[in-house]
């Protein structure tokens, strides 16, 4: 097993989220994967995912703007087509390689509507095994919706997400904690800080309970925002609420917080994300942790098609330099 210090797991997490830089969350499961290829004209494969994922791991200078890719089982042991492994060329090209550990929701049981995320079973040998193969860091997602976020749900999630999170630093690994209060649906501003409140609070209490060290975390929870069905508000305003939230809940000794993009235009989160980085004497780091906001467009402009991956990689390049100018990065 690796072992690492608290040390280490501070400095990688400071890594992760200082500078201006975030993540890119290249994680979506195979079926996700596949339904966002197809809906893109692409027939989905192993060699497809593979394919669409090398493009965006060797965007160039992907590494100016983004610190870490987290990765799904299936990428994670891939090979590029020059042969190197997925962590290995990140590694290389100065990108942290993660992993989602998380193998995905079942009903929970009492509360109609509600998803409780699984993953513990097996998951020491699994750490292990990824921390050989050069893991970085994890990422375990709760999904949560503002109308089935009830204390029973909050409880059970964040008691999982805590477990993890244990697992990961007795490996090495920083874990990515992401309770994700859905933006779907027509819930409004006010729902949306009760709901993120309630989660986090949760989280922060089983985290203490299980002895994480807050400084080896990385934080992923949602902008506070209405619905993508309702009318929107201001990035300063999302900024300040999400603020509000985050200053009740989230201890100080957290060493960064990276935002998940919800399905949220890309200007959307970026203008939301630049607001909060003005707020003055923030104790984290604030930053990004996007998946669609980033990768949207390159998909889109691929098409499959081996002739369109320098202007799919333009694409993802244009859209990580506006996050991590928002995050505060001078690149
Ligand atoms: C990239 O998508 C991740 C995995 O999704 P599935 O397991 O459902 O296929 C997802 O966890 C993602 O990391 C977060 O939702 C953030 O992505 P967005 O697109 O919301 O920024």
């Amino acid at each position: 097993m690796t072992i690492s210090t608290a040390t280490d797991l501070h400095a990688v997490a400071e890594q992760m989220t200082s500078g201006g830089r975030g993540l890119l969350a290249a994680d979506e499961s195979i079926p996700t994967m596949s339904q966002r290829l197809e809906a893109a004209g692409v027939t989905a494969s192993d060699i497809a995912r593979r394919d669409y994922r090398q493009l965006l791991l060797t965007a160039p200078g992907l590494a100016a703007t983004v610190s870490g890719i987290i990765l799904c089982d299936e990428t994670f042991g891939q090979s590029l087509t020059d042969g190197r492994r997925f962590p290995e060329a990140a590694h290389e090209l100065g990108v942290l390689p993660g992993i989602k550990v998380d193998t995905g929701t079942v009903a929970c049981p009492g509360v109609d509507g509600a998803l409780l995320t699984q993953g513990l079973d097996g998951l020491d040998e699994r750490l292990e095994s990824y921390a050989a193969r050069g893991a970085a860091f994890a990422k375990w997602r709760a999904v949560l919706s503002v109308e089935t976020l009830v204390p029973q749900v909050a409880e059970g999630n964040a008691a999982a997400l805590a477990a993890y999170a244990a697992a990961c630093q007795r490996h090495g690994i920083v874990p990515v904690v992401e309770p994700e209060v859905l933006a779907a649906g027509s819930h409004d501003l006010v729902d949306s800080a009760r709901a993120t409140r309630m989660i986090l609070e949760a989280v922060f209490a089983e985290l203490d309970r299980a002895g994480v060290d807050l400084s080896g975390i990385v934080l992923k929870p949602n902008l506070v925002t209405p619905g993508l069905d309702s009318q929107q508000v201001s990035p300063r305003t999302i900024a300040t609420v999400t603020y509000d939230v985050l200053r009740a809940t989230v201890p100080a000794a957290v060493t960064g917080i990276a935002f998940l993009s919800g399905g949220h235009p890309t200007h959307r989160v970026t203008a939301a994300l630049a607001e909060l980085n003005r707020i003055e004497d923030a104790p984290w780091h604030l930053t990004f942790s996007f998946g669609r906001a980033l990768v949207n467009d390159a998909l889109a402009t691929w098409e499959g098609s081996p002739a369109h991956v320098t202007a799919a990689q333009r694409a993802l390049l244009a859209n990580c330099r506006e996050a991590a100018g928002a995050a505060g990065c001078g690149c």
